[in-house]
C-alpha cells in the first residue's frame, strides 16, 4: 500500500532559524581539532627539540595548514565582487489575478529574502566604485521553493542573444595578455567589441551614464531584464517584467569622484550597506511589476522578447505590490555571500520563462557555472542555499553530501518505498511549465523585430536632463579617450552618430577627431539566416515616446536625508552650541553626523568637548555627502592652517554637495572656490546648495536633494 505523503508547513522566517543552526559563536569555549579533540597548544608546531625540525607526525599543524591550503575557490566568472544582506520581503496587495506564486496571494505575507548586489567586471578584490553595471540577486526564501530574481540595475543588457556572452565578457575583463585594467570597461577589446555591436547602444547609453558609478547599493534600482511570465491558477498567462524601485531614491556619485573613492576607500559600497543595516537604518525597495496581456504581445515597436529594449512605463506603467527591506547583514562573508548560488531557473509555480534568447542561455549557465565554483552538485545543501521546505527527491551522493537518505531506494517510479517521493500534482503545487504553442523550423536566426538598436538608446538619452547628459558624454570622452586604436574609435562615432548627431560630435570634439559622413554599419552578426543582407530592413527607428520621465534619476529624489553622511569640520574652539544644534538637527533627520579634526582625540569648546571621528589624515570629502563649517575664531584659525581643510570644502564643492557655514566657519569657505558664490559679501541662496548664517532646516533640505549638478555648468573647480 502506497504510503501517505504530507509536505510540512516550514513557516515563513525560519530560514533564519535554519541558518542558526550552522552557525558556530566560539564564546566560551575550548579550541578543538576538526577532529572534536581538544588543543592544548595552537602557538608551536612538534618539533625535535626546541631547535630541531617538525615531525611528519603533527597533525594538529598538517589539518590547519592543509585546511587554509585550500580554503579559496574559484571567484565568480562575472559579477564575483558582491556584497549582501538578509531581509524580508512584504506583499502590500494580492497579485493572484495573474500569477499563482504562492508568495504573491496574501496581502501582508512576509517572505525571507537575501540579496546579493555586485559589480560584473572586477575580480572579487577590486573595487566599488567602478564604472560598472551592478548585479541585483534576490532569492526567496518562499513555502513553494527558492525563487531567485537575478537581476541587474539596469534594464536592459548589452547583448541580444547568449551565444555573445563570452565574448562580451572576454571583452570587458582585463585584457588577457598583460591582465590590464582591473574592473575597468575603459580599453580597447571591449570598446573593440562594443564598436562592432550595434544592439549594445541602448545598454551603452545605461552604461556611460552615472547609473554605472551609484552612491550606495541601497540607492539604485533594480530590474528583472528580460520579459517573464506570470501564470495565474486558472492556467492563463500575461507577461511580466520586475522593477525595484529604493526608497530613498536612485542616486550616484561624479566620476571625479568615483575615481578618488576608488583609493580612498575601496570597500565604500560595501561598508555602506553594512554600516546603514548595523545602524538599523534598513534598506528598502519596493517590488513593482509590468503588467502585459498575452494578446497585446506584439503591439509595441519593439519585441518583448528583445533584452535590449525596456517598455517606457508611460506605456504600461509600474504597479507596486510589495516590499522589500534588508535588516541582517551576514554573520560570515564566505559562508553566505560568497557561497549563495543564484539561477533564474529556480522558480516556483505561477512564474515561467519567454523565450528571450538572453534569458534561454543563462538557464543553462548558472547551474553549470556552480559546479566549477562550489564543485559540488550538493551546492543546494549549503545554508544559504537551502529551501526553508523539504527537499525529497531520488538525487543522491556526489561530494559533500550532508542529507542523510534513508531507506532503500533511490528511484522512481518504485514500490519499494511505497511510490515516495510523489509527484505532486499541480494542485498540489507541482510545478508545471506554461502550455506555449510551438510551431517552427530550427534556425541560427534573429527575428527582423530585434534589429531597431538606436530609437530606445536615443530614448534613453533624451530623457536625461542636461547635466546626466553632460556626465554621459564625459563619460564616453574617457573610455574612447583610453582607447589606443584609433580605428576602434572612428567606429564608435559612427555608432553613436546613429543615436545623435550632437552626442558624437561632442564625444569626436574630445577626442579631436571628426564624426564619419556615412558610417559602415557594423551588421555582420544580424544578417538574416539566408545570407542575403538586402532583406536587412530595420524596424522602426524611431520611438514614439520621446521622453521618459522615468529614466532620469533626477525624478526620483526623495525628501529626506536619512543615512547620509555629513562632516563636519572643525577644531579647538569651535562654536560649541552651533555645532550641537546642527549636529541635532541633523541626526533627528536620520544623518550620520562625524566631526573632523587635525587631530584625533577630543576638541574643546568653551564648556564642552567632543569626540574626533576622523582626522584629515584619514577623512576624505568624497567618502561624505556633505559638509559643515560650525563658527568658532580659533576653530578658524586652525583649519586656515590645514591644508587638507581646504582641499575638502574645493573637492565637497566640485562634487556639487551641499555646504553650510556659520559666523567665522564662513570665512573658511572665503579661503576656498565657494568664494566665488559670493558675489562680494551678498547672502546666498541656499538653493545653491551654500547655506550660510542659516537654520539647520535649509541644510537639510539641501542635502536631501542629493547635489547641485547644475553648479558644474557654470563653475570649473580645480580640486
Ligand atoms: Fe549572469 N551570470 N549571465 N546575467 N548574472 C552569473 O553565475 C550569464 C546576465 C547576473 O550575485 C554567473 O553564479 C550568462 C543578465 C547577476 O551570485 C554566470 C548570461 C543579467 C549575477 C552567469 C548572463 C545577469 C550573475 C557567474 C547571458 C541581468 C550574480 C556566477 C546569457 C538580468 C549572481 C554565477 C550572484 C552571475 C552567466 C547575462 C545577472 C556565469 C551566460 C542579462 C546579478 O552563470
Amino acid at each position: 500500500m502506497a504510503k501517505k505523503h504530507s509536505v510540512k508547513n516550514a513557516g515563513t522566517n525560519s530560514k533564519t532559524e535554519d541558518l542558526a543552526k550552522n552557525t558556530v559563536s566560539s564564546d566560551g569555549e575550548l579550541m578543538t581539532t576538526d577532529q572534536g579533540l581538544k588543543i592544548n597548544d595552537d602557538q608551536n608546531s612538534l618539533k625535535s627539540g626546541e631547535r630541531g625540525s617538525t615531525l611528519l607526525e603533527d597533525f594538529i599543524l598538517r589539518e590547519k595548514i592543509t585546511h587554509f591550503d585550500h580554503e579559496r575557490i574559484p571567484e565568480r566568472i562575472v559579477h564575483a565582487r558582491g556584497a549582501a544582506a538578509h531581509g524580508v520581503f512584504e506583499l502590500y496587495e494580492s497579485v493572484s489575478e495573474y500569477t499563482k506564486a504562492g508568495f504573491l496571494q496574501m496581502p501582508g505575507t512576509k517572505t525571507p529574502v537575501f540579496v546579493r548586489f555586485s559589480t560584473v567586471a572586477g575580480s572579487r578584490g577590486s573595487s566599488d566604485l567602478a564604472r560598472d553595471v551592478r548585479g541585483f540577486s534576490v532569492k526567496f526564501y518562499t513555502e513553494e521553493g527558492n525563487y531567485d530574481l537575478v537581476g541587474n540595475n539596469m534594464p536592459v543588457f548589452f547583448i541580444q542573444d547568449a551565444i555573445k556572452f563570452p565574448d562580451l565578457i572576454h571583452a570587458v575583463k582585463p585584457e588577457p595578455h598583460n591582465e590590464i585594467p582591473q574592473a575597468a570597461s575603459a580599453h580597447d577589446t571591449f570598446w573593440d567589441f562594443i564598436s562592432l555591436m550595434p544592439e549594445s547602444m541602448h545598454m551603452i547609453m545605461w552604461a556611460m551614464s552615472d547609473r554605472a558609478i551609484p552612491r550606495s547599493l541601497r540607492m539604485m534600482e533594480g530590474f528583472g531584464v528580460h520579459t517573464f511570465r506570470f501564470v495565474n491558477a486558472a492556467g492563463k498567462s500575461v507577461f511580466v517584467k520586475f522593477h525595484w524601485k529604493p526608497l530613498l531614491g536612485v542616486h550616484s556619485v561624479a566620476w571625479d569622484e568615483a575615481q578618488k573613492i576608488s583609493g580612498k576607500d575601496s570597500d565604500f559600497h560595501r561598508r555602506d550597506l553594512y554600516d546603514a543595516i548595523e545602524n538599523g537604518a534598513f534598506p528598502e525597495w519596493e517590488l513593482g511589476v509590468q503588467i502585459v496581456p498575452e494578446k497585446d504581445e506584439h503591439k509595441f515597436e519593439f519585441d518583448l522578447l528583445d533584452p535590449t529594449k525596456l517598455i517606457p512605463e508611460e506605456l504600461v506603467p509600474v504597479k507596486i505590490i510589495g516590499k522589500m527591506t534588508l535588516n541582517r547583514n551576514p554573520d560570515n562573508f564566505f559562508a553566505e555571500t560568497e557561497q549563495v548560488a543564484f539561477h533564474p531557473g529556480h522558480l516556483v509555480p505561477g512564474i515561467d520563462f519567454t523565450n528571450d534568447p538572453l534569458l534561454q542561455g543563462r538557464l543553462f549557465s548558472y547551474t553549470d557555472t556552480q559546479l566549477s565554483r562550489l564543485g559540488s552538485p550538493n551546492f543546494h545543501e549549503i545554508p544559504i542555499n537551502r529551501p526553508i521546505v523539504p527537499v525529497q527527491n531520488n538525487q543522491r551522493d556526489g561530494h559533500m553530501r550532508h542529507q542523510i537518505d534513508k531507506g532503500k531506494s533511490s528511484h522512481s517510479p518504485n514500490t519499494t518505498a511505497g511510490g515516495c517521493p510523489f509527484q505532486a500534482k499541480a494542485a498540489e503545487g507541482g510545478f508545471t511549465s506554461y502550455n506555449e504553442r510551438i510551431d517552427a523550423k530550427k534556425i541560427r536566426a534573429r527575428s527582423q523585430s530585434f534589429f531597431d538598436h538606436f530609437s530606445q538608446a536615443r530614448l534613453f538619452l533624451n530623457s536625461q536632463n542636461p547635466a546626466e547628459r553632460n556626465h554621459l558624454t564625459d563619460a564616453l570622452r574617457f573610455e574612447l579617450g583610453k582607447v589606443n586604436d584609433e580605428n576602434i574609435r572612428q567606429r564608435m562615432l559612427g555608432l553613436l552618430s546613429q543615436v545623435d548627431r550632437t552626442l558624437a560630435t561632442d564625444v569626436a570634439d574630445a577626442l579631436g577627431m571628426v564624426v564619419p559622413k556615412n558610417p559602415e554599419m557594423p551588421m555582420n552578426h544580424s544578417i538574416p539566416a539566408d545570407g542575403n543582407p538586402k532583406k536587412f530592413q530595420p524596424f522602426p527607428f524611431e520611438s514614439s515616446i520621446k521622453v521618459s520621465t522615468a529614466l532620469s534619476m533626477t525624478t526620483t529624489v526623495k525628501n529626506t536625508i536619512k543615512s547620509r553622511q555629513i562632516a563636519v569640520l572643525a577644531a579647538n574652539g569651535v562654536d560649541e552650541d552651533a555645532l550641537v544644534k546642527m549636529r541635532s538637527a541633523l541626526e533627528a533627520g536620520g544623518a550620520t553626523v562625524q566631526i573632523i579634526a587635525p587631530k584625533l582625540g577630543t576638541i574643546k569648546g568653551i564648556k564642552a568637548q567632543f569626540k574626533v571621528n576622523q582626522s584629515f589624515l584619514t577623512a576624505a570629502s568624497v567618502l561624505f555627502d556633505a559638509v559643515y563649517v560650525p563658527g568658532g575664531q580659533k576653530s578658524l584659525a586652525a583649519l586656515l592652517d590645514e591644508p587638507d581643510a581646504i582641499h575638502f570644502i574645493n573637492e565637497a564643492y566640485r562634487h556639487c554637495k551641499a555646504i553650510a557655514a556659520d559666523a567665522q566657519g564662513i570665512d573658511l569657505l572665503k579661503a576656498t572656490a565657494v568664494a566665488k558664490e559670493f558675489d562680494g559679501d551678498k547672502k546666498v541662496d541656499p538653493s545653491t546648495g551654500i547655506v550660510l548664517d542659516r537654520p539647520a532646516k535649509d541644510f537639510i533640505q539641501a542635502i536631501a536633494k542629493h547635489r547641485v549638478w547644475e553648479r558644474e555648468a557654470f563653475r570649473k573647480v580645480p580640486a
